[in-house]
């Protein structure tokens, strides 16, 4: 296969000016005219065009049929344009939308027709210069049987409709914004929908519309609150106003991401879109606001200023996933916000930037462009941006924001740009920031603090590394967040050394020190006691932080930090000791023991009613079982299950009396369902008491009863979750149950079959063969899939990791059938089988064993093969 390298990159020789679509939709042949209007740049003499699976029809230049002169491979058309300046190319192909399983180009779903078009999806469609740094302005004429498809959509405002002969009918869209061609979209079909108006702050009215499947009009309400929310929050963090007059979503079933972010069109996968309480859960409810805002973002950060090339996705996607992170905090609480991002960094980035696949943030080469849609790319690539606006400031940040957009609006650009915008708006020099764009890896942040009770001194030693770097690395520049405490919590003022004011930067109690060296020492004078160290506040760098503290210091900041972060993390860090301290008392034959001082501080949380409640959920909850595998270099699977379960057991039966009685005061409050912040903290806080209760079998009951009688979704799937890792008739009565309640909606199936998928039940791979004999399991879709195989993969760490290695035969067989389906799902259920040297000597040869079978398969899709021949290579 082809390796596209970013060294490459070469601007376009033609400039396509204007295009004119037209879609005769028919399920298994669709027609499609493109006509262009295009401008010679260079005097080329060819012009190659991107095309894939397109029957081609015929082929005019300024009216003149050319079709014989061209050449046509797999992937391209070349056109002669020897002496043409400014021409019109007419080309017309024809597409199978209902064979399209892959779901990129146009494709069907539940009988609408839709299309996804990013990263390279537009030549499934037509053939074009499908790259991100071509501007076209496109108007798009949809012509299909009116019966079957009341709603013809496309991007930008609507300028003619009208009726034709055999019951068809048509419409044409016009956008007034050039855009690149992974922006464009159709959708065609019977569809519903709900609709309301937003004023912007300029005063305008826009023309809100959220379309889905006549069944789901009662589940939008949710997704379109969020979408005003999104608007206004935009204008008034930011300043971003909406520019067209129309703004759509359309929600289906069959979708490989979560959502795209079309021009005026959005399509979104359904689950992020629809929500009622009694189909929904809190973790629903915010995945919606979140992705709704994150779509929304792209207009500007994204649709306006667009990427020069694929290998600058990071400058959309991080700086989008950093501004929809700020627009959930900013809805619910920045607090739970920040914890919950870092878990989901430490989860899922780490471990992927400490594997096969780890790449900057900016890759630099690619076989399959779908496949670099990454937490690296998007998560990471937020953490960096978040830099940015640590050193700059909230108004600093902004300046550079206002900059950004008022130079390169209308344009396509690239990381440095950004990072120029940055810089100019607050005349600093940035440039040692490219280095977190070059770098894969995760840092590692070595910090020894010496405090010197004559001098009155402290002393921050740090040091960065990047373990498989050695040496050999450019510094990176860091900004660390610091706050000193006394023994009793009080936060203590911050004097830093006169020699070191320009690297530290005081604000309030709290400092920064701006680490761009390899090592660094930053000095604090006049503190008059030795401080309990407050590190990494906010968690200011994405990084691990490898710093020494005492037990006691760690119980210090449990209690008092008025850093939630640190709060949190540091109740984590004492659970992390208590459980590899116990792992490796396991492994040596040991009896496992808990320590006093790991339960006062869980107690004292648990005892803590002036704490949030969230932030009390999440204090309680251990660190997961992947995060504790990250802690080795070769992970003993049984040994972080068995201590997990065995520490979780313990506190349950130590704690129980604590448990229920905060169960049953949160239990008995909220009888009606909302989706607000302090009844979405006690929500959380009962299910994490549900939990523990549950692993207790006296109190099965307890799960069976709140199954029942709940009324929202949260509280029903907390219950059946929990009893789903028990071995009991419960169990089974509640599982059935579940099923035939919810069979007929999809979204709530899903999530029957997610929990069986990561059961921890002793014949749970068991369950899971036959969860794909399932009459509702359908390979077909995503979301059905990832509910089985991309759960059983991620989270099913006993029955993935069978020892005999049977998981891993089951889910190569699987991958390889969905292959042939849909690629682009099939390479992400891969991802847990990379991490084969993160495991055992015998799991090792297993997973490799369970890879080049994948490997060997000779018609293997570029996705599937560039992953699998990469973690084995
Ligand atoms: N910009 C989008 C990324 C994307 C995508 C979405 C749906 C289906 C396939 C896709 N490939 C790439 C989503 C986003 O980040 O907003
Ligand atoms: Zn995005």
């Amino acid at each position: 296969p082809v390796v596209h390298h970013l060294k490459d990159y070469q601007t376009p020789q033609f400039d396509i000016v204007s295009v004119f679509l037209e879609f005769d939709l028919k399920p298994e042949n669709t027609n499609v005219t493109n006509v262009m209007q295009v401008k010679n740049l260079n005097h080329a003499s060819l012009m190659q065009l991107d095309g894939e699976d397109l029957e081609l029809k015929s082929i005019l230049i300024d009216g003149v049929d050319i079709t014989q002169k061209c050449e046509q491979t797999a992937e391209t058309l070349q056109i002669p344009t020897a002496g043409l300046d400014t021409f019109e190319l007419n080309i017309t192909t024809s597409v199978d939308p209902q064979g399209n399983t892959a779901l990129e180009g146009l494709y069907r779903t539940s009988g609408n027709y839709c299309t996804q078009c990013e990263a390279e999806g537009f030549r499934k469609i037509t053939y074009f210069l499908d790259r991100p740094d071509v501007l076209t302005l496109f108007t798009t004429k949809i012509i299909a049987d009116k019966a079957d498809n009341s709603v013809l959509l496309s991007n930008g405002n609507l300028i003619e409709s009208g009726e034709l002969e055999n019951n068809r009918h048509y419409a044409v869209w016009q956008d007034p914004f050039k855009k690149p061609c992974y922006l464009f979209a159709l959708v065609a079909g019977n569809l519903e929908c709900v609709q309301d108006t937003y004023r912007t702050l300029d005063n305008r009215d826009i023309d809100l519309r959220i379309y889905v499947e006549p069944k789901n009009i009662d589940k939008c309400d949710h997704a379109m609150a969020s979408l005003i929310k999104s608007m206004k929050w935009d204008e008034e963090r930011f300043g971003l106003i909406y520019d067209l007059d129309i703004y759509m979503i359309v929600a289906v079933d069959d979708f490989n991401m979560g959502a795209m972010e079309n021009k005026g069109l959005n399509v979104f996968n359904s689950k992020f879109v629809l929500a009622k309480p009694e189909t929904a859960t809190d973790v629903d409810y915010e995945g919606i606001e979140a992705v709704i805002g994150h779509e929304y973002f792209h207009n500007w950060t994204g649709n306006r200023v667009t990427c020069r090339d694929w290998f600058q996705l990071t400058l959309k996607e991080g700086l989008t996933v950093f501004r929809d992170q700020e627009f959930t905090a900013d809805m619910l609480s920045p607090a739970v916000k920040r914890i919950e991002d870092v878990k989901r960094l430490r989860s899922n980035q780490f471990p992927e930037d400490a594997g096969p696949m780890s790449h900057p943030i900016q890759p630099q080469s690619y076989i399959e462009m779908n496949n670099f849609y990454t937490m690296t790319v998007y998560e990471k690539g937020a953490e960096v941006v978040r830099l940015y606006h640590s050193l700059l400031g909230e108004d600093g940040f902004r300046k550079g924001m206002d900059l950004y957009f008022e130079r390169h609006d209308g344009q396509a650009v690239t990381v440095e740009d950004f990072r120029n915008a940055m810089a100019d708006a607050n005349n600093v020099d940035l440039v040692q920031m490219h280095q977190w764009y070059l770098q894969s890896g995760t840092p590692v942040l070595s910090v020894k603090t010496e405090y010197d009770s004559v001098t009155k001194k402290l002393i921050v030693n740090c040091s960065q590394n990047i373990p498989k770097l050695a040496d050999k690395f450019p510094p990176l520049l860091m900004p660390i967040k610091i706050a000193l405490y006394s023994d009793d919590g009080n936060i203590l003022p911050l004097h830093p050394y006169e020699g070191d004011m320009e690297k530290i930067v005081v604000k309030g109690h709290e400092a920064i020190l701006k680490l761009s060296h390899k090592s660094e020492s930053f000095v604090f004078e006049k503190i008059e006691v030795e401080p309990v160290v407050s590190l990494l506040r906010g968690f200011s760098a994405p990084v691990i932080l490898e710093y020494d503290q005492s037990n006691e210091d760690l119980a210090k900041l449990v209690t008092f930090d008025s850093d939630s972060f640190v709060r949190w993390e540091s109740i984590q860090t004492l659970a992390l000791k208590e459980i590899t301290r116990n792992i490796a008392q396991l492994e040596s034959g040991q009896a496992l023991e808990l320590s006093n001082e790991f339960t006062t501080a869980f107690e004292g949380v648990l005892k803590d009613s002036s704490l949030d409640n969230a932030l009390r959920a999440l204090a309680l909850t251990l660190p997961e079982m992947t995060y504790i595998g990250e802690q080795y270099q070769q992970v003993n699977v049984d040994a972080v299950y068995h201590v997990h379960r065995w520490l979780k057991i313990q506190l349950a039966t130590k704690y129980e009396g604590l448990f229920l009685e905060q169960y049953l005061q949160l239990n008995k409050l909220n009888e009606e369902y909302h989706y607000q912040k302090t009844d979405i903290a006690n929500r959380k806080l009962k299910n994490v008491c549900l939990q523990y209760l549950m692993l207790l079998p006296h109190q099965i009951k307890l799960g069976e009863q709140q199954f029942n009688h709940s009324q929202n979704m949260t509280d029903v799937l907390a219950a059946l979750d929990s009893l789903s890792h028990t071995d009991s008739l419960e169990r089974e009565a509640c599982l059935e149950s579940f099923y035939r309640k919810w069979k007929d909606d999809a979204l709530v199936l899903d999530k029957w079959f997610a929990l069986q998928a990561a059961s921890h039940h002793i014949h749970s791979l068991a369950h899971v063969k036959e969860l794909v004999k399932h009459p509702d399991f359908v390979y077909t879709n995503p979301n059905r899939v990832r509910s089985v195989l991309g759960v059983f993969g991620r989270l099913n760490m006993l029955g993935f990791h069978q020892p005999d290695g049977e998981g891993y035969h089951f889910l190569a067989e699987q991958i390889m059938k969905l292959d042939a389906i849909n690629p682009q799902v099939s390479a992400r259920i891969v991802a847990p089988f990379t991490h084969w040297q993160h495991f055992d000597g015998e799991r090792q040869t297993l997973m490799k064993k369970a890879l080049q079978s994948i490997l060997d398969n000779d018609n293997l899709s570029k996705d599937t093969y560039e992953i699998v021949s990469k973690s084995l290579s």
